[in-house]
C-alpha cells in the first residue's frame, strides 16, 4: 500500500478528520507504527534569540510590536550565550535546538552573519539545528544550508482563505515561497499551524491539504494550540477543545505518514492522559524546557516523569536519514 500521497483532495482529508474519534486514533496509531518506532519522541528545545518588537501584525503573537503584551524587546543574542543554552538543552536530552527570531524576514546584514555563526557552532554539538527567522530568499536559505542548518520552521498557520483574518502584513503565498526556498536549499521543512483562532474545521482541513499536497511533505508538522496572550487581538480566545487537537494530530499522521507530528504550544494546559492520547494518535515530537519563545511550557522534570510513565523514549539526533547530510557528517551518522 502506498501511504505517501501528494494528491489528497480536501474531501478525503475532511472524511479522515471527521471519522469517529476512536477509529481515527486507531488508524493513526496503525499508520504511526508502519512508519515510525512507536514510543520514540523527538525532543526539541526552543530559544528566542531575538525577542519582541516585530513589525508584523500576526493576531496571536505576543512579539508583535503593535500589541501591548509586556514582552520585553531583546536584541539578537551573542553567539556564546546561545551555544551555552544549546549545551544545556543537549544535557537535558534535546536532540534538536531551534532558534527563533521575531523578524518579518531575514536581511543580509551583520545580524544574519551572527545567526550563521550560531548555526555553525550549534551544529558542532551534534544536535539538529533549526531556525525560525521569518521569510527567506533563495540565497539566504542556501547560506543557512551551507552553515549546516538541518531544519527551518515556517508555519502556514491556517488555511489560505482564513489567513488574512489573522495576518494582514503578508500573504499566504509569501509563506509558501519561503518553504520552496528552504526545500530547494536542501534544508528539511518544519511547517504547521495553530488551532483555536476562530477558524472552522474546513480551515483546518484546508491548512493540512496545503501541506499534504506540497511536492514533498514537510519533515515536521507542528500543531500549536493557541496560547491566548493578553494584549493580542486573540488574547480573549477560549481554549481549543482537546478533542480537536487530537483530531488534528491524527489527521497529520494519516495524510503525511512520515512527518514528525509535533505537539507544540498549549501542552501546559493538557493533562498527562490527554498528552498520552496525542502520542497514541501519532504525535512524536515535542518542545521541552520550561519556556517556548515567550510563554511557559511544562517543566523539564514533569516531562521526564511523563516519558517514564508513558514509556516514551527520546529520539537520537539525525536518526532520520536525509539526502542533504550536514557538513562534517556521513550517512553512517544519520
Ligand atoms: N517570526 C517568525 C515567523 O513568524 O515565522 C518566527 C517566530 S514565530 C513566533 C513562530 C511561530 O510561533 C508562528 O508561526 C506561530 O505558528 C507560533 N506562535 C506564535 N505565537 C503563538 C501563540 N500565542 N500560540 C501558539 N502559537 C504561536
Ligand atoms: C512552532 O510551531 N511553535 C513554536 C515554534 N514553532 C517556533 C513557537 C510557539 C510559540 C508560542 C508563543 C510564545 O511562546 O511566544
Ligand atoms: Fe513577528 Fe513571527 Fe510574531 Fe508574526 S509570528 S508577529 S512574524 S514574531
Amino acid at each position: 500500500m502506498n501511504d505517501i500521497r501528494n494528491n489528497w483532495t480536501k474531501e478525503e482529508i475532511a472524511a479522515i478528520y471527521h471519522r469517529p474519534l476512536l477509529q481515527l486514533i486507531l488508524e493513526a496509531a496503525d499508520m504511526h507504527r508502519r512508519h515510525h518506532t512507536f514510543g520514540e519522541v523527538q525532543v526539541s528545545s526552543l530559544l528566542s534569540i531575538k525577542t519582541g518588537g516585530c513589525p508584523e501584525d500576526c493576531a496571536y503573537c505576543p512579539q508583535a510590536a503593535r500589541y501591548h503584551t509586556g514582552v520585553k524587546v531583546q536584541a539578537l543574542m551573542q553567539v556564546e550565550e546561545v551555544v551555552e543554552k544549546a549545551q544545556e538543552a543537549k544535557a537535558g536530552g534535546a536532540s534538536r535546538f531551534c532558534m527563533g527570531a521575531a523578524w518579518r524576514e531575514v536581511r543580509d546584514n551583520r545580524d544574519f552573519d551572527r545567526v550563521l555563526d550560531m548555526v555553525k557552532e550549534v551544529n558542532k554539538l551534534d544536535m539538529e539545528v533549526c531556525c525560525t527567522l521569518g521569510m527567506l530568499t533563495e540565497s539566504q536559505a542556501a547560506r543557512l544550508a551551507e552553515a549546516g542548518l538541518y531544519a527551518y520552521n515556517h508555519n502556514i498557520d491556517t488555511s489560505e482563505e482564513y489567513y488574512n483574518n489573522i495576518i494582514g502584513t503578508r500573504d499566504f503565498e509569501d509563506r509558501i515561497g519561503t518553504l520552496l526556498h528552504v526545500r530547494k536549499a536542501g534544508i528539511t521543512v518544519c511547517s504547521g499551524g495553530i488551532i483555536g483562532m476562530g477558524e472552522t474545521n474546513e480551515d483546518r482541513i484546508g491548512m493540512l491539504h496545503t501541506l499534504a499536497t506540497l511536492p514533498q511533505h514537510p519533515e515536521s508538522v507542528p500543531i500549536n494550540a493557541l496560547v491566548p496572550v493578553e494584549g493580542t487581538p486573540l488574547g480573549e480566545s477560549k481554549r481549543v477543545p482537546f478533542y480537536d487537537l487530537v483530531r488534528m494530530i491524527a489527521t497529520v499522521r494519516l495524510v503525511m505518514p512520515k512527518a514528525a507530528a509535533r505537539l507544540s504550544a498549549g501542552r501546559l494546559e493538557l493533562s498527562l492522559a490527554e498528552q498520552g492520547m496525542c502520542f497514541l494518535a501519532g504525535a512524536n515530537s515535542i518542545f521541552a524546557g520550561d519556556k517556548l519563545l515567550t510563554t511557559p511550557n511544562p517543566e523539564f522534570n514533569s516531562d521526564l516523569e511523563m516519558f517514564e510513565l508513558l514509556g516514551l523514549k527520546p529520539k537520537a539526533a539525525f536518526a532520520d536519514k536525509r539526502e542533504n547530510i550536514p557538513a562534517g557528517k556521513s550517512t553512517a551518522d544519520a
